[in-house]
């Protein structure tokens, strides 16, 4: 029997990050399952008590903690084949005007920063044994913009194309890079975006079919498991109740 593959989750106590380690556990790879949330993480190993499981308490924010986290990976958890650089958020939907710089601050740390610092610690034993995968968490807004999407969408663009530029630099080696780039889906994302505020998270999910976190799972999952020949740079997906708006035009007073 082939060895177990091992995939590093950053994000796994919530949404995206929770239904792909169900998945990834379902079909038998050995987990390693990152987040600040201690006991969501505890839980998830409890449910997935017949699979090999390690988990970090890890802020993706904090190199440091990163480092920890790579360097203290069990022996049998320490051959990452797959990166699923999936932490991350949205804060606010000011307008940039009137937006929070905290919030903004706190995007850019999480959704740049965390992934670079997750990105540069496994690259290079991927490099080293010639195949390995790093599969980031875009997102439509990276590509879109939408009012209010400002700093939120700017990181995801910037995922967008250092994912792109990870595959010219990883030219050759063996390791493949994807961007998911997903539109609206029900997770804790809006509870997030909307600081805990249930009925302005309740309201984005009214009335819409989204997408769910398994649904994103199985994109991922199936990225992966294609043929080592086969790199999918990107994939972008949206609910089907969810397309694009004609370009806003702003009309002078008085011309109708
Ligand atoms: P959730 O809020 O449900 O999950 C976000 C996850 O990110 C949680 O596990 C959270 O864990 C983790 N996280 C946040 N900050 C940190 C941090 N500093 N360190 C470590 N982990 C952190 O949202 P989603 O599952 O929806 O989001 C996952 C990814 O998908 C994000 O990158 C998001 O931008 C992206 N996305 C989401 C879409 C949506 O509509 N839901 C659409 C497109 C993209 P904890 O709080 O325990 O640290
Ligand atoms: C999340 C999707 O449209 O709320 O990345 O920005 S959206």
């Amino acid at each position: 029997m082939a060895d177990k593959k091992t995939i590093l989750i950053t994000g796994a106590t919530a949404g995206f990050g929770w239904a792909c380690a169900r998945l990834f556990a379902a079909h038998n790879w050995r987990l390693i399952l990152c987040g600040r949330r201690r006991e969501r993480l505890e839980e998830l190993r409890e449910i997935l008590a017949d699979s090999a499981v390690h988990i970090a308490v890890c802020d993706v924010r904090d190199q440091g903690q990163v480092a920890v986290m790579i360097d203290g990976l069990p022996e049998e958890y320490s051959r990452i084949d797959v990166l699923l650089n999936n932490a991350g958020l949205a804060l606010g939907l000011n307008h940039a005007q009137s937006a929070d710089m905290e919030d903004w601050e706190t995007m850019v740390d999480t959704n740049i920063k965390g992934l670079l610092y997750l990105t540069r610690a496994v690259l290079p034993a991927m490099v080293a044994s010639g195949r390995g995968q790093v599969v980031n968490m875009g997102s439509v807004a990276g590509s879109w913009p939408y009012p209010g999407g400002n700093t939120y969408g700017a990181t995801k663009a910037f995922v967008q194309q250092f994912s792109r530029n990870l595959r010219a630099d990883l030219h050759g080696t063996g390791v493949r890079v994807t961007n998911i780039e997903p539109g609206m889906a029900e997770t804790e994302f809006s509870l997030v975006r909307f600081h805990g505020d249930r009925d302005q998270a309740g309201n984005v999910y009214q009335g819409v079919t989204p997408l769910t976190g398994d649904d994103i799972a199985e994109i991922v999952y199936w990225t992966v498991c294609r043929p080592q020949h086969v790199n999918i740079n990107s994939v972008e997906v949206m609910p089907t109740c969810q397309s694009w708006s004609p370009f806003a035009v702003h009309r002078e007073s008085g011309q109708g």
